[in-house]
């Protein structure tokens, strides 16, 4: 079989187009990447590609795919490997299962409160919202991480869950550290998550998660993005 050629439309920036280049990190694949400027309208080019203007798109051998779990989904398919089990493999299904409920919660009870508490206006709101994303790991993460070894269901490698999940926990363990965040937020969920606070420091320490994230970059493009917002 022909090497594919594939080509990343992204910016490192973003957490969703983050979860492709994951999974090409993990997949060993090569490709090329068209860096899109979020910070102006885009081209009629790349609206042809994505008519919603999004990143990430995936060309794979001329076709184009968009949304970024349908993509790192799709990669983990084409190229069976670690990161998922086929679904016709034993117990693959399951597994399956258990990854798409894991990242479907994790996403949908959990990151909504971080981005909530990034753009509160008040302290106040922010600690609520902190309280709100400590209170759903407790409740929704926590139970399904006590076999993780270091990683999702006892695997030792990085996997689909991790994948569709690690930009955010990433941006979770580090950008307290810039003020961006109350920091306290790490050690509540040290004590009340055990479980969940040693998988996400594994994973926000996992070289595939930290391919195209630069901290720096990141807290300082974060604090100009709020401070515009503020002023607006
Ligand atoms: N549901 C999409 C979300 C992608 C998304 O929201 N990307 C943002 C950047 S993080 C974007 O392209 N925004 C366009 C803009 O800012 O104009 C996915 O998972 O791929």
């Amino acid at each position: 079989m022909s090497a594919p050629k594939v080509k990343l439309y992204t910016n490192h920036g973003c957490p969703w187009a983050h979860r492709a280049h994951i999974s090409l990190a993990e997949l060993k694949l090569p490709f090329e990447e068209e860096i899109i400027d979020l910070s102006t309208p885009r081209t009629p080019e790349y609206l042809k590609i994505n008519p919603r203007g999004l990143v990430p798109s995936l060309e794979y051998n001329g076709e184009i795919l968009t949304e970024s779990a349908i993509i790192s989904n799709f990669l983990a398919n084409e190229f069976p490997s670690h990161l998922i089990p086929l679904s016709n493999a034993p117990g693959g299904a399951l597994f399956r299962a258990k990854v798409d409920f894991f990242v479907d919660t994790f996403i949908s009870k959990v990151t909504s409160n971080f981005f909530k508490a990034l753009h509160a206006k008040t302290d106040e709101e922010v600690e609520g919202f902190v309280k709100e994303y400590v209170d759903a790991v407790v409740k929704e993460i926590e139970p399904l991480l006590g076999n993780a070894a270091p990683f999702f269901n006892g695997s030792d490698k990085l996997t689909q869950a991790e994948v569709l999940t690690g930009s955010f926990v990433v941006r979770l363990f580090t950008l307290p550290r810039h003020g961006l965040f109350p920091e306290h937020i790490l050690g509540d969920l040290s004590t009340r998550a055990p479980n969940f606070y040693r998988w996400g420091q594994a994973v926000s320490k996992h070289p595939s998660v930290l391919v195209i994230y630069d901290e720096e970059v990141i807290a300082a493009r974060t604090k100009e993005r709020l401070a515009k917002l503020r002023a607006a």
